[in-house]
């Protein structure tokens, strides 16, 4: 039974999902939204963490009578338990999609790379040079093997800590070290905690929590890096581009077809076959003007960044695409997928395929690919959202005319080549900017959308705010794509919204106040951009130093808490728009928001409003600028005949 969101303006920010949530509940389609009011009130012993169901004797919940499990752990080890659990859900998430990356560069290192190839030899010799691979006299396909062996060590590695820690300012290394938080392998790091967690081991919540940081540094840097650094590798280093994004990308004229999910190896042959003339003519005689490919979630934000094809929506938007009637097909991939999507689109004449073997949802077809015939896969896959055009019924047919201009594309390397120029790209205009006080700090805003807030709105109200007092925001994610949505990612109308000072820079080094960076896996770009901000001089040797602070506004995925777990324990502070599953314990949150600063310098901080998360990140950005002693240096003062004088000079 059906029932209907209250108010859809209360549960999205833009204009076009509340028509498209109106018109599932003319036609009686469930959606996230209505599964949500379903739910009712949420279990409180979820909500609060005390759950245990890691044995048999239970499932045990902790409340006032029942302190204790059947085994005795208190709410502190079940709450740190599943906790830890939950970080290695995003990291082993993370990471294996950086495995299936690195095997392919491993096949074209070994001559068996099919349709694929290194596209970009630079970024091969970057990262080849940064984990001390010689490069000199060395073919394409050499270096692409010795790289990937040396990353799918980082997966195996037993007793050696990560070597991609090394990426890492010195002191930061240190910290690791000190309190015991460098990783070794990722997959070690995985199953380790998979063991502490189990019962009769690991029963001391600092330990654990300890184990989650160190389980979140494994994926920050080796897996989320390894990702994008070989994501790069094999589909370009992203420059900037421009493109659409909301549901009104999708063209009535045209053969929709949605790529969704994670990986981009797939959507980069679908991006490609799109254009193929024998895929356009195969439309053009099913009476369609062509083939509109267009993205969900971060596989949209892969194949935006390289090639710009439109952002249909984030995460929210998944099942809202499919009730426009207007989509053929949606190719789905890993991670942020709702099983329901074949329920909604039995409603329709779409069709959901699915793509990997280890994801797989009833109802939907699975079509695997292979690398050796990749492009003819993509041709096949189009072909068929051609046929299905055919079946179209236009009387359930309402796209929404929304749709907003964006600027994405900002890799590490463009920003650096946009600040410098190809002759000295470098960082140093933004950290003189910082240093002068025209931008006061960086923010990064990244994460997902949750059905428990109303979608995009405290995303959108806090980068207004915070661009507006002089902030630079770097995002990611869905968080990047409501940005995008809400016409903040152009030039032109961001420039409009920034501060006086911000806009000053912007303006001068040709860059927008919000940089779009990625994926929730490109997350590694923004610890990236603060590692070349600290590199770069004169705002501390050390990340916590920065006056730099992240912010996950809407988050709902495991992904999201080992993103927060590495960027805290890299340092930066961290705030979150919805608490995590652990007020069940006062000493875990205590561990979390206080004692995290003793060990990193930096910790999570809960703020539900996003104008008080704005008042925080000016805070913690100020307090980082009085520490470096720069808020001194920024005063300006007119000096009059009498204060020259005065100087004696
Ligand atoms: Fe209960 Fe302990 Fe088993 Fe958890 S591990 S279910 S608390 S008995
Ligand atoms: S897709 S993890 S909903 S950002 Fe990366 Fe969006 Fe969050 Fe998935």
């Amino acid at each position: 039974m059906i029932k209907t969101p209250e108010n859809p303006h209360q549960r999205v920010a833009d204009k076009a999902s509340h028509e498209v949530i109106a018109k599932a509940m003319s036609e009686g389609v469930d959606t996230c939204f209505t599964r949500f009011d379903q739910q009712g009130k949420q279990c409180k012993f979820g909500v609060e963490g005390v759950c245990c169901k890691i044995c048999h004797m239970g499932p045990c919940k902790i409340t006032p009578r029942s302190p204790l499990g059947v085994c005795g752990a208190n709410a502190d080890t079940i709450v740190a338990r599943n906790f830890l659990r939950e970080v290695v859900g995003g990291a082993a998430a993370h990471s294996d999609h950086a495995r299936h990356l690195v095997l392919r560069l491993k096949a074209i290192g070994e001559g068996k790379g099919g349709d694929y190839e290194v596209k970009d030899v630079k970024a091969l010799k970057r990262s080849c040079t940064e984990h001390e691979i010689p490069t000199e006299n060395r073919t394409t396909q050499e270096l692409a093997l010795d790289l990937a062996m040396l990353f799918l060590g980082e997966f195996t590695s037993q007793e050696e800590t990560l070597k991609s820690l090394k990426l890492a300012p010195q002191k930061q290394q240190a910290v690791w070290e000190k309190t015991g938080t460098a990783p070794k392998g990722i997959d070690r790091m995985c199953v380790e905690s998979m063991h502490r967690t189990h019962m009769g081991v690991d029963h001391d919540y600092r330990n654990l929590l300890k184990q989650a940081y160190r389980t979140s540094l494994a994926d920050g840097w080796g897996g989320s890096r390894i990702g994008t650094m070989v994501s790069d590798i094999l589909f370009g280093t992203p420059v900037p581009i421009r493109s659409q994004a909301n549901l009104g990308v999708l063209d009535v004229k045209k053969v929709n077809v949605i790529v969704h999910g994670h990986e981009p190896a797939l959507s980069d042959m679908l991006a490609a076959a799109a254009n193929d003339p024998e895929i356009v003519a195969y439309a053009k005689a099913a009476g369609a003007e062509g083939v509109q490919l267009a993205g969900l979630c971060c596989t949209a934000n892969e194949i935006l960044m390289r090639r710009g094809v439109p952002v249909a929506g984030n995460f929210h938007q998944q099942e809202l695409a499919i009730i426009t009637g207007a989509v053929e097909m949606m190719v789905v991939d890993v991670q942020c997928v709702m099983p329901s999507l074949p329920t909604v689109a039995s409603h329709y004449h779409t069709e959901i395929i699915s793509t990997t073997n280890i994801a797989k949802t009833i109802g939907a077809t699975h079509m695997p690919f292979e690398a050796d015939k990749a492009y003819e896969s993509a041709k096949v896959m189009l072909k068929r959202a051609v046929d299905l055009f055919k079946k179209r019924d236009p009387a359930k047919v309402a796209v929404p005319a929304d749709k907003s201009p964006l600027v994405a594309g900002f890799s590490v390397e463009a920003i650096k080549y946009m600040l410098g120029g190809s002759f000295r790209p470098s960082f140093r205009p933004l950290n003189d900017a910082i240093i002068s006080g025209r931008i006061r700090g960086v923010c990064g805003i990244v994460g997902c959308n949750n059905p428990k807030t109303e979608a995009d709105s405290y995303i959108n109200a806090l980068s207004r705010e915070l661009v507006k007092r002089n902030v630079l925001l770097l995002q990611t994610g869905c968080a990047a794509q409501a940005s995008a949505k809400n016409g903040c990612m152009t030039p032109e109308t961001a420039l409009e919204l920034a501060g006086a000072g911000l806009r000053e820079v912007c303006e001068t080094v040709g860059i927008p106040p919000i940089l779009h960076m990625g994926s929730c896996v490109d997350n590694g770009r923004i610890l990236e951009a603060a590692t070349e901000i600290c590199f770069e001089g004169g705002l501390g040797d050390d990340l916590s130093k920065l006056p730099a602070v992240g912010v996950a506004p809407e988050w709902m995925s495991e992904k999201a808490i080992t993103i927060g777990c590495y960027f805290v324990a890299s340092g930066c502070d961290v705030i979150l728009g919805l608490p995590f599953h652990t007020s069940g314990s006062a000493n875990v949150n205590k561990f979390l928001q206080e004692e995290s600063k003793e060990l990193f310098g930096a910790a999570f901080y809960e703020i539900a409003d996003p104008l008080a998360a704005a008042d925080k990140v000016c805070e913690l950005i100020e307090q980082a600028r009085e520490n470096l002693g720069i808020n001194k240096k920024a005063e300006r003062k007119l000096l009059d005949m009498k204060d020259r004088r005065a100087l004696n000079v």
